[in-house]
């Protein structure tokens, strides 16, 4: 496959100003008429080149004359014509069968709807165009399907007109008055029902927004609904953001391959980022839908109205836009909390990838298949570099800052050079060495190490910083990072206030003053750089900053280490001390000024995979036996209490509020420590949460626990779920999901038998990622000893590889992770990768990521 080079770019031969298409719809045969105007850029002789993915062209035209085959030619999939003049009207017809397209890339079909999904090069897969995101057009869209079975035809922008026809079709044109970047088309026809409501926006236009979902779901579209007011009121008010168009439209379709796309006027969601209620959706359900919701709306600005200039700049609008939906969800609900959250997220998926064969800088330097690039790089660390930026400028001069960018590119497809520059002018700061967290990938280490002077009554700070080598960049420079930190006083439990310490050097020492005695560092709090930061803070160090760090992040991450200490001890056969870590838990859920959440993030033990992280080669194996073992413990030894959380925890009546969430977070936490106390009562305490929850959290999370141990009750509770939930494919989902996620011994022989389901289906990419997604995040049953999970995933890839590439690429990057194992379970790992690489006709997307995860 090419390789394409981010210092390749080149400004665009030709523009697009505007672009007239005609859809006549239909699952097995669409028609596709486009007509573009197109004008040559700058004083050059090159053809007109027109991306293709499959495409063939059943006429071209130009200025209104039909070409003869020899006046064109198709080159790697592209329709190259020459052209003489500075200006001409280029047509062309080409014919589709959506209903075949099992990629979901370009116009498929979903559920009895017809979909598009063009980020990022699914519009050369609908009409020949050239299909870049520097090319932006004005698009007039008409649809044309059979009435009955499509009755809703929706596209960008606001509707024109629209009208019937006398064979049972009609038709209806959409008009998007703001020019737009081709990934952000789409279109929708299908016999949709719609949850509909109006905005009006600061300026006093009233906007109508629409959910658009099958008759059936409409019950289930209320909190996206609120979630996307709430996003509309939220963007007004802290960045000045205004919705544009008179309409906004959202819609739900079952198989797709992301989260949700962006489309201007007309986002399309993943339906499990659309669809709660009570009875299917988890507090976390329900909050990721807020939170993607939110996340599609401000693409609106960041991402639509400032686009990107070319794909490798792709963080410009995905790295800025976690950030804003970070915020958003916080300021909805809990900081604390949110910042547990998503840090977690950052390590476990991120930090895993910085580590790997994979790992690339938030703006690449080159890729094969732009897919592969959508990560947790681009994303989470991406919206951790702008979280630094917000840091260091504070509150107003970010505010200036973001101004100056939406003003200053507005209309405009820009880079992440274009960004840093409006955040250097708008708020006042050189970032000339920040640029390299751009450039530079791999997570770098942190090693704070804290010295007393008793004599001089002071303090010394040693902070070194090393970023460890990562594919094709053996040598990094030192980064400049903000470190929130604060100093306490063991006896008195106080702080001598925070500071922003800014480590830009190798090495660089601080120094504070008035302290009699030694006090207790809290260092990166609130996660203000994501680095890995190493200190050397006893276990007793680590229970003080538990019980009284006065920021919320650092004391969870107090509890974490404290807890991470006493696991990769036992993992390593040491005697450690444990009644820190039970004494800290005991104290925290005691603590009365802290809220539910975030005690039950604080006592959550870290998860095997995040164990496995902190050490040198991990063994699957022993992690699981200590985790269990110290779980086993801390449930045993403080039993009346999780007996007791448990029962007070228990709601009356389903409520959506902080403080309802936050209690069955604590008692599913409770339940958990509970059946692994050995009770003999466990089990069946699990099935009468599992039975009488009239909300999924506490089912799925009772079911979840039953799921890890042999029982009647886990028999019992899988088939009354499955019975339940049969014809409700996301809640199915959770049924597979929670096998292939289960900490039981014979999750993998179930995985396999799973995967020959009635149920399972490789067209579904949800149904995909909840049994082997899922699996492959299970670090104790995926890396079984027999390499059989290896090979279970490599046969998925292998076959799915077929049907939906994109997806399959998205399931190799666990395979490639065998640098970090045994060499028994490297050789079993880098197999299945060899085995799949040799099969003839894979996709682009699965070679580059095998390819770069064999070496
Ligand atoms: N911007 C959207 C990206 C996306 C996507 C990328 C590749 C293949 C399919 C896709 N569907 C959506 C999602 C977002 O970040 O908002
Ligand atoms: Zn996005």
């Amino acid at each position: 496959p090419i390789v394409v080079r981010r210092r390749d770019y080149r400004p665009p031969d030709w523009l697009v100003p505007t672009i007239d298409l005609d859809f006549s719809l239909d699952p097995a045969r669409t028609i596709v008429r486009a007509s573009l105007s197109v004008t040559r850029n700058g004083g050059h002789d090159r053809p007109l080149r027109l991306d293709g993915d499959e495409l063939t062209p059943i006429e071209v035209k130009v200025d209104g004359r039909a070409l003869g085959p020899g006046e064109w030619s198709i080159e790697q999939g592209a329709l190259v014509i020459p052209l003489p003049g500075p200006a001409h009207q280029v047509e062309t017809v080409v014919e589709l069968a959506p209903e075949q397209n099992s990629k979901l890339m370009g116009l498929y079909a979903s559920g009895g709807l017809l979909c598009t999904q063009c980020e990022a090069e699914g519009f050369r897969r609908i009409t020949f165009f050239p299909d870049r995101p520097d090319i932006l057009s004005r698009y007039s869209v008409r649809l044309e399907a059979d009435q009955a079975r499509y009755p809703i035809l929706l596209s960008n922008g606001d509707p024109t007109e629209q009208g019937e026809l006398p064979d049972g079709r009609h038709w209806a044109k959409w008009i998007d008055p703001f020019p737009k970047p081709c990934y952000l088309f789409a279109l929708v026809a299908g016999d949709l029902a719609c949850n509909s409501e109006s905005f009006v926006t600061m300026s006093g236009r009233a906007v109508k927004l629409g959910i658009w979902v099958k008759e059936a779901d409409l019950p289930r579209t209320s909190h996206a609904m609120q979630a996307l007011k709430d996003s509309m009121a939220w963007d007004e008010r802290v960045y000045g953001r205004e919705y544009d168009l008179d309409v906004f439209n959202i819609v739900a379709v079952a198989d797709f391959n992301f989260g949700a796309m962006e489309n201007k006027g007309l986002n399309i969601f993943n339906s499990r980022y659309i669809l709660a209620d009570a009875e299917t959706a988890t507090d976390a359900d329900y909050d990721g839908v807020e939170g993607v919701v939110a996340h599609e709306y401000f693409h609106n600005w960041s991402g639509n109205r400032v686009t990107c200039r070319d794909w490798f700049q792709l963080s410009l609008k995905e790295g800025f836009t976690v950030f804003r939906d970070q915020n958003f969800s916080a300021d909805m609900g809990s900081h604390a909390v949110k910042r547990i959250e998503d840090v977690r997220v950052l390590r476990a998926a991120q930090f895993q990838e910085d580590s790997g064969p994979l790992a690339h800088p938030v703006r690449p330097e080159s890729y094969m298949e732009i897919s592969n690039f959508y990560t947790a790089t681009i994303y989470n660390k991406g919206a951790e570099l702008i979280r630094m930026i917000a840091l260091m400028l504070g509150p107003d001069r970010f505010r200036a800052a973001t101004d100056l960018y939406f003003e200053r590119h507005d209309g405009e497809a820009a880079t992440c050079e274009d960004f840093i520059r409006a955040m250097e002018e708008g708020g006042r700061i050189d970032l000339t060495q920040f640029r390299r967290w751009y450039e530079q990938a791999g997570t770098p280490r942190v090693r704070a190490s804290l010295t007393h002077d008793p004599i001089t009554q002071s303090v010394e700070l040693v902070l070194e910083q090393n970023t460890p080598p990562t594919p094709g960049q053996p040598d990094k420079a030192p980064l400049a990072m903000p470190l929130r930190a604060a100093l306490f006083d063991r006896h008195s439990g106080r702080s001598s206030g925070e500071t922003l310490l800014m480590l830009t050097e190798e090495q660089q020492r601080f120094t504070f003053n008035g302290f009699a005695v030694a006090p207790v560092l809290s260092i990166n709090r609130g996660f203000s750089a994501p680095v890995i930061v190493e200190t050397s803070r006893s276990q007793a160090d680590l229970a003080f900053l538990a019980a009284h760090d006065d920021d919320p992040f650092a004391r969870y991450e107090a509890m974490q280490q404290l807890m991470v200490n006493a696991l990769v001890g036992r993992v390593a056969g040491q005697e450690v001390d444990e009644t820190a870590v039970i004494a800290a838990i005991r104290d925290t859920v005691n603590d009365p000024h802290l809220d539910s959440a975030f005690i039950a993030e604080a006592i959550r033990l870290p998860s095997e995979a995040y164990i496995g992280d902190q050490m040198v080669q991990v063994d699957p194996d022993d992690i699981h036996a200590a985790r269990d073992a110290l779980q086993r413990r801390v449930g045993k030894e403080l039993e009346p209490l999780w007996r007791d959380v448990h029962a007070r925890t228990r709601a009356n009546g389903f409520s959506l509020s902080a403080a309802a969430k936050g209690a069955r977070k604590l008692r599913n936490s409770a339940l958990i420590y509970l059946v692994a106390s050995g009770a003999v009562d466990g089990p069946t305490v699990a099935f009468s949460q599992f039975d009488e929850a009239d909300n999924m959290t506490e089912r799925q999370s009772a079911l979840a626990t039953l799921a890890n141990d042999r029982s009647d009750e886990r028999e019992a509770a899988l088939d009354i779920f499955y019975n339940r939930y049969r014809d409700d494919a996301l809640t199915l989902d959770k049924w597979f999901q929670t096998q292939a996620f289960a900490s039981h011994p014979d999750t993998v022989d179930l995985v396999e038998e799973l995967a020959g389901h009635p149920d399972f289906t490789l067209a579904n990419p949800n149904r995909v990622r909840s049994l082997f997604g899922a699996f492959a995040g299970n670090q104790w049953a995926f890396h079984h000893r027999s390499g059989k999970g290896y090979r279970l995933v490599a046969d998925c890839i292998i076959a799915l590889d077929k049907l939906n590439p994109q997806t399959a690429a998205r399931l190799v990057p666990p395979l490639g992770r065998w640098r970090r194992f045994d060499e028994e379970r490297a050789a079993l790992m880098r197999g299945e990768l060899q085995r799949i690489l040799s099969q003839p006709g894979l996709s682009k997307d699965v070679t580059e990521q095998v390819s770069k995860s064999v070496e």
